[in-house]
């Protein structure tokens, strides 16, 4: 994984020490010319006059096999102007993107030369920008995309993974945004009455807990969490001594932070990594899983999805055109056979060929006269005696607009199956965000990602933080 490290060092050191742009950076390990045994003979290797300030690097040379636009005589000078804007431009990912994209309509030649571009203005190694590029060729093909409204999002989201740049700035912005859309509706219940809360309030009376725990309540947080959330708020302003409404605000942020801090978990070593997805029907688990086998496979990842629903061939088909989309592995028996020894199996051939990531799908209802749990358990069971350790995580999905209703799966599947961490989905659907707190609170369980919408990249993870922020009406951290 040269590349990523590669890419992730020039990110890193233009971010935090001066700022520089990919193209500089890169010139100074400006490799011997005609270098890259892949360039396609007879292809319009541009650089053969050099750019001002020596800017433009290999960046200008042509990828091998994509083929370069009509008029390739202008290449060399297209590429120097396109090597000095995006030295120009703010170092962002989103930003570099909007600058290779100017012009470009939909996916084609002129497209894939664009992308190897960037890639390589970024000191990847031919191979495999010619990787990256031939990766989302073929799936824009699948998934029959054609226009970039339909597929900027995809890129950049690919890029971001490939380049480790998720945490960066920008990407954050991106998530927050989301987050406070999706959450519109209950900021609006819910923090304009905060608001007033805290400005007409004076001291903090009993009054003012009272009409505190009513809000938590009216934004879904249920009856008890909010009676919890009062009193640890109580406690907090006893410690630092705050007795003025107006500091609420504050302690409120800073309580939620804490509820939403999640414990570092050690990663498997031993793979496969054995996931197994549960929840009731309909929360998600399937979309989840492509989601995030998606996620595993811009990583680099091989991974594998097993089909442990078993109850409808139409379960067993979604999954399979899931793994197709995002290039996993599949492993499915047919529908009404005994899930336990799906995954049994899975976690077999997982081993034989090297997988790293295993994702094993369960049914979120069963037609038959075995208990759900019962059933789970034994999955478990098959699991660990298969492959120790395994399953690593046990990820319970919740679907946020059931408000209360995740509070009670959470604990029933807690009790019988085990969970390890929740993904909350349909947050982009939902007035109800303040189940969110009530979950983390209440069962002291990470929430690792959250479901945005029904696309590839619309499962982000879960930034506590940001998401009290977003709860509050306040601007993301940093803005
Ligand atoms: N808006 C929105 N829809 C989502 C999200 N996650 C999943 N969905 C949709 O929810 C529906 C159910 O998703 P599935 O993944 O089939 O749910 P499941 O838990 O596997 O369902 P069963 O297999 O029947 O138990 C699908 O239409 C998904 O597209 C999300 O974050 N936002
Ligand atoms: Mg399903």
């Amino acid at each position: 994984m040269g590349f990523f490290s590669a890419v992730k060092k020039i990110f890193g050191g233009s971010r935090q020490d001066e700022v520089a742009p990919p193209s500089e950076a890169v010139s100074a390990q400006e490799p011997e010319a005609g270098a890259g045994p892949a360039e396609p003979e007879g292809a319009p290797v541009s650089p053969a006059k050099p750019a001002p300030e020596a800017a433009v690097p290999r960046a200008a040379s042509v990828p091998a096999e994509t083929p370069a636009p009509a008029g390739t005589s202008d290449i060399s000078e297209e590429d120097e102007a396109l090597t000095l804007r995006l030295r120009e431009a703010e170092p962002r990912l989103s930003v570099w993107l909007g600058i290779i994209l100017e012009g470009v309509d939909s996916a084609g030649d002129l497209l894939w030369q664009r992308l190897a571009f960037l890639l390589r203005a970024l000191d990847a190694p031919q191979d495999e920008v010619q990787n990256f590029v031939d990766d989302f060729r073929a799936w824009l093909e699948r998934m029959e995309y054609r226009h970039v409204e339909e597929f900027r999002s995809e890129l950049q989201y690919r890029l971001a993974l490939a380049l480790d740049l998720e945490d960066e700035e920008d990407e954050r912005s991106r998530l927050f945004l989301k987050i406070s859309e999706g959450l519109s509706r209950t900021r609006e219940q819910f923090a304009r009455r905060l608001d007033t809360l805290f400005a007409d309030h004076g001291e903090l009376d009993d009054a003012f807990w009272e009409e505190l725990e009513e809000l938590f309540i009216m934004a879904d947080l249920g009856y008890e969490p909010s009676l919890e959330l009062v009193e640890r708020l109580k406690e907090r302003a006893r410690r630092e001594k705050v007795t003025r409404a107006e500091q609420a605000r504050e302690l409120l942020l800073a309580e939620l932070e804490e509820i939403f801090r999640a414990p570092r978990r050690i990663s498997a070593v031993n793979p496969p990594e054995v996931v197994l997805m549960i929840g009731v029907n309909g929360v998600g688990k399937t979309t989840t899983i492509a989601k995030l086998a998606h996620r595993a496979r811009m990583q680099g990842k091989k991974v594998m999805i097993a089909a442990a629903d078993t109850f409808r061939a139409a379960a067993i088909e979604q999954l399979q055109v899931w793994a197709e989309r995002v290039g996993a592995l599949f492993h499915a028996r047919p529908a009404g056979s005994d899930p336990a020894s799906v995954a049994f199996e899975a976690v077999d051939r997982a081993v034989k060929e090297g997988v790293d990531v295993l994702f094993v799908d369960t049914a979120g209802r069963l037609q038959t006269k075995v208990n759900l749990m019962e059933e789970l358990t034994k999955i478990r069971q098959v699991l660990s005696k298969k492959h120790s350790g395994a399953p690593h995580r046990s990820i319970l999905v919740l679907d946020a607009t059931t408000g209360q209703n995740a509070l009670s799966q959470t604990k029933l599947f807690k009790e019988a199956a085990g969970v390890d961490e929740l993904i909350l989905t349909k947050l982009d659907g939902t007035a109800k965000g303040g189940v969110a707190i009530a979950v983390a609170m209440q069962h002291h369980l990470p929430i690792t990602f959250v479901g945005l919408g029904e696309k590839m990249e619309d499962l982000r993870p879960f930034n506590g933080a940001d998401y009290a922020r977003a709860l509050l009406g306040e601007p993301a951290a940093g803005d």
